[in-house]
């Protein structure tokens, strides 16, 4: 079966999402910078390149820097490697791939010990009888900053969570007071809220942002990125989402796929309508429901694995 090979957005746009609170977090985490030893970068593993903000490389370099491209448990191991390759031909080689949700997980185990690798092989300023290492994490929204925060005092502290995490983006507001998250070597972390661009470059950009949850999916239309994301899973071939759903065959119609995801989930809503033969009740599929449902699973990873850029 032929699918699309290019998506068509009828005309509709992404608009930029930088609302009061990233604004105000920009200057926060600017003026925090002196007490800090280290920035750690935090962003999506599945869109790794573009999708990227500027603003942490160029405004915060005067601090050693760590990116890590997290929820590397949706994306392959191939993937991983060739975006590690990439990464380096850059000039961005202080990267490690985390994933913040398994409880105890290797990879956020080697974080403490990458930081202060870098906060020893340069300068500290003023800080340099500062006793305590002080890190920022930073990042766009929703890429699981907090999350991090909470698996290291996890790791490191045997503690529970120390900043609020959710599934929707915007969630932490403001730059937070220190939080603890090792005693030997010890080291404390001020979070950060999510800073967009303050404006988006491409389309296609701005579509990837918004599957992988880092725009408020009702300011880009629900529909619309469950759309893009069944254009992507087609492309790729990636049809892990046909037998999940129990779909009769792969389809690039948004529609039909959400009408079925709606029907099968009995997501319908009753309709009284005005007919020839008199008033009628009609069920009508919730497509808000089984976008929103489309997307919440392939956000959990139930979809299959891909990588955007
Ligand atoms: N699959 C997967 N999900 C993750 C991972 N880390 C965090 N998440 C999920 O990503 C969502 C966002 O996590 P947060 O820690 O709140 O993200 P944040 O970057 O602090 O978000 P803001 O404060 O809104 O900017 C939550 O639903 C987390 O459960 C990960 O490694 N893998
Ligand atoms: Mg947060």
């Amino acid at each position: 079966m032929a699918f699309r090979t290019a998506f068509k957005s009828g005309g509709r746009t992404v608009n930029a999402w930088f609302p009061r609170h990233m604004a105000r977090g920009v200057l926060a985490i600017k003026g925090k910078l002196r007490n800090v030893d280290c920035v750690v970068e935090v962003h999506d593993a599945r869109i790794s390149f573009p999708c990227r903000n500027p603003l942490f490389k160029e405004e915060l370099d005067v601090r050693p820097r760590l990116l890590l491209l997290n929820k590397a448990d949706l994306i392959s191991v191939d993937d991983q490697h060739r975006i590690l390759v990439e990464l380096a031909a850059q000039g961005e080689t202080n990267v490690l791939f985390t994933d913040c949700l398994q409880q105890l997980h290797h990879s956020v185990k080697q974080v403490a010990p990458a930081v202060c690798k870098l906060i020893l092989s340069a300068p500290r300023h003023h800080r340099e009888e500062a006793n305590d290492y002080s890190i920022m994490v930073v990042g766009i929204p929703n890429v699981g900053k907090s999350s991090l925060i909470n698996a290291l005092r996890r790791i490191n502290l045997k503690k529970g969570k120390g900043s609020l995490v959710g599934a929707t983006p915007g969630i932490t507001k403001s730059v937070l007071t220190r939080i603890r998250v090792s005693e030997n070597p010890p080291i404390s972390v001020l979070d950060t809220p999510g800073v967009m661009k303050p404006q988006i470059d491409a389309f296609d950009v701005g579509m990837k942002l918004a599957v992988c949850g880092t725009i408020l999916d009702h300011l880009v239309g629900e529909d619309m990125i469950a759309d893009y994301l069944l254009f992507v899973l087609n492309k790729c071939r990636i049809f892990k989402y046909v037998e999940y759903y129990e779909l009769p065959a792969a389809s690039d119609d948004i529609w039909s796929v959400l009408k079925h995801i709606a029907v099968r989930m009995g997501k319908t809503q009753k309709m009284k309508a005005l007919t020839g033969i008199g008033k009628i009740t009609m069920h009508r599929p919730d497509y808000n429901f089984a976008a929103n449902e489309f997307l919440r699973s392939f956000r959990g990873g139930l979809l299959g694995k891909v990588v955007f850029d």
